[in-house]
């Protein structure tokens, strides 16, 4: 009986971690788990380069392999004195052609769907690098600002962040970008000192923060959880320790979450974190 109960705690435990599963894993040489229709595209546009990179690959080694063994000196002494064949050149000019335009109309149509919100956003939200943090503004009549920088180890008891799992030692952050899920959002990015990039794994996210100048892209979470990136350009001295971290909720907890916000952002932020735990406490109950 005590084992049955074990072995259902660790299922709670690992559907509760699976939740949450948007983070870098030990070992991992996959992406992330895509938590946007255009990270499953750029998923998609992995594997269908590899169909044409892994014959390559084998082509080119076995005809390398065949070489080296069928005209090595001692086994081919009188090489031949051919130097054109039509057809061969025909062939290794117009196959590599074919493969380049079967991998340049796909990866086009993905490059112009990142740059293309398939709707009007609904949020629009600003993200600004500084040396060496995020600030994030959400740009309404009245905007709500704040600042987004990395959770110390010392910080966590005090913001209830003590489980690694969820909030992961470098990615963990005070306080997280919070959007609702399966809404379309507008990210705007700038850096106020140097250049940053923000870059988030799982939504197939990353847009340079150039001073100055602001780039645009979007974003549009499927999945509730929380979800980390990192500044993707090299910024000076704690370029590693400004993490990004995305919380998609669901439209309500958004809504109350943005409302308190205004007046109490940490109030706001621990509210929300208690509402997600009764949320997870009871899917987990009911599996
Ligand atoms: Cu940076």
């Amino acid at each position: 009986m005590k084992k049955v109960t074990g072995a259902a705690a660790a299922m709670v435990l690992l559907s509760g971690a699976a939740a949450f599963a948007a983070q870098p894993t030990p070992w991992q040489t996959d992406f992330q788990p895509a938590a946007t229709p255009i990270m499953e595209s750029i998923n998609w546009f992995e594997n269908y380069t590899l169909w044409f990179i892994m014959p390559i690959t084998l082509l080119v080694l076995a005809l390398l392999a065949w070489c080296i063994v069928r005209f090595r000196a001692s086994a081919h002494t009188t090489p031949s004195r051919t130097s054109h064949n039509t057809l061969i050149e025909v062939i290794w000019t117009v196959g590599p052609v074919v493969v380049l335009l079967a991998i340049a109309i796909p990866s086009f149509q993905l490059l112009t769907a990142q740059y293309t919100p398939p709707e009007e956003p609904a949020l629009t939200l600003k993200a600004t690098g500084n040396q060496w943090n995020w600030d994030y503004e959400y740009q309404f009549d009245s905007p709500l600002a704040f600042n987004s920088a990395i959770l110390t180890d010392d910080a966590r008891a005090q913001a209830g962040k003590e489980d690694r799992g969820v909030y992961p030692r470098l990615l963990a952050v005070d306080n997280e970008a919070v959007v609702p899920v399966n809404t379309t959002v507008r990210l705007l990015v700038t850096g106020s000192d140097v250049i940053h990039s923000f870059a988030v794994p799982a939504f197939g996210v990353k847009v340079d923060a150039v001073p100055g100048r602001i780039n645009e892209g979007w974003f549009k979470a499927t999945r509730e959880g929380i979800y980390y990136g990192q500044c993707s350009e090299i910024c000076g001295k704690d370029h590693a320790f400004m993490p990004i971290a995305v919380r998609v909720v669901s439209a309500e907890q958004y809504q109350t979450w943005l409302a308190a916000a205004a007046t109490d952002l940490s109030g706001a932020n621990r509210a929300l974190m208690a509402a997600i735990d009764a949320q997870n406490k009871i899917a987990s109950a009911g599996e």
